[in-house]
């Protein structure tokens, strides 16, 4: 598995779905903006970490917030992206806005696609960080959109036009990165970082992310072997759920509303996804004998749960190669039933979201996977 269908399989997503991820952008850079050692209430060292490219300059780079447990010597860490910012992220007054391209919002709190002052700590009900950092466990975020906004057109301004030959077109040619690609190699930048960190256990990562975020921290994982522990919460198709499986949202629906987060191939399996090699269970199998967690959402049907469930039950196979133990049924747990062998599965009551609930599963799971050896 290891030495040749490992890699043939990471080939075939890089052809079919994600594209490649490019390895010659030169070695990153990373600069500590800022550091204060009692950031929420003295319980963690906050620290601020410019990453740039100096090779490719036109990429305007990603702040990396971090989040250290006081008192931790080595701490594992959680690693994810977010889709408003570390001033959404943390409730901390003093957390930069972000002056980056944001997706308009219901509530208004984002005008002309900048984040305002309302929109501090919008997403940190995704993110307790206090239980998190309580549990003995740090916490790398970046935005996203630091690294290519979220649009069909954010390319142009992000990583994947910075980086290519031309600076346009990079898009739509065959076998290029989609926005989940450049993502991904996002995350794989943290855990660039974290490899230098002296408070850091960077043998012990989590690689963690929601919804498209999602999708992404299980490409992040597939490549990226670091990622000790990969989490996935509602990360529907495209991601954990069965690409074979007409159910919810379709690879039809999503090439065509998100063309961008993807290479072009993928669009071609519109309707016809029994001809695509590959499916999304071999994903997850990427990572394996690595622990990855799956988790859905009762109302979140249009990411398709039993889908997502189906992954992880027919990665199995590949974990019982390495003597692991998958998913033991091939019928899902109950609703808000929690099954942890050495991979991790629930399906939560409530919504498309990433709740106190959720965590308090991750953090049990990478416990047990991430502190015990
Ligand atoms: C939806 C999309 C899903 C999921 C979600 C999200 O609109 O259809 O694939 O990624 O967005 O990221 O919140």
């Amino acid at each position: 598995w290891m030495n040749s269908r490992r890699g043939e399989i990471l080939k075939l997503f890089e052809q079919h779905v994600y594209g490649k991820t490019p390895t010659n952008l030169g070695a990153p850079k990373f600069e500590v903006t800022a550091t204060k050692m009692d950031a929420l209430g003295g319980l963690a060292t906050r620290k601020f970490i410019h990453v740039s490219l100096p090779e490719r300059p036109a990429w305007q780079g990603m702040d990396v917030m971090l989040y250290l447990p006081n008192g931790v010597k080595a701490a594992p860490c959680f690693v994810g992206l977010s889709f408003g910012g570390n001033h959404a992220v943390s409730v901390e007054k003093d957390v930069p806005l972000s002056t980056r391209w944001m997706r308009e919002s219901k509530d208004k709190h984002i005008v002309n696609h900048k984040a305002t002052e309302a929109t501090r700590g919008s997403e940190s009900s995704r993110w307790p960080l206090e239980k998190i950092l309580k549990a003995g466990f740090a916490v790398a975020t970046a935005y996203y959109g630091d690294i290519e906004p979220d649009h069909a057109d954010g390319w142009k301004e992000g990583l994947r036009a910075a980086v290519s030959r031309a600076g346009v077109n990079t898009t739509w040619r065959g076998g290029e990165w989609g926005a989940i690609g450049a993502w991904a190699w996002g995350l794989s930048r943290i855990a660039d970082f974290l490899q230098t960190e002296s408070q850091i256990d960077a043998r012990h990562l989590a690689v963690i992310g929601h919804s498209r975020l999602g999708k992404t921290s299980l490409w992040a994982g597939a490549q990226d072997e670091r990622f000790g522990v990969v989490i996935s919460n509602n990360s529907g198709e495209g991601g954990a759920a069965l690409m074979r499986r007409d159910f919810g949202e379709t690879t039809a629906i999503i090439t065509k509303v998100f063309p961008h987060w993807f290479t072009s191939q993928y669009a071609n399996y519109a309707g016809r996804a029994a001809a695509c090699p590959i499916d999304m269970h071999m994903l997850i199998a990427l990572a394996a004998p690595r622990p990855v967690y799956v988790a859905s959402a009762v109302e979140d049907q249009w990411a398709d749960p039993r889908g997502e469930y189906l992954s992880l039950w027919h990665a199995g196979s590949v974990y019982r190669l390495f003597g692991r133990v998958g998913m033991p049924s091939e019928q899902m747990p109950g609703v808000d039933m929690p099954v942890q062998t050495d991979v991790g599965y629930h399906i939560r009551s409530g919504k498309h979201d990433v709740t106190d609930y959720d965590w308090q599963q991750y953090v049990k799971f990478a416990d047990r996977h991430l502190k015990a050896h």
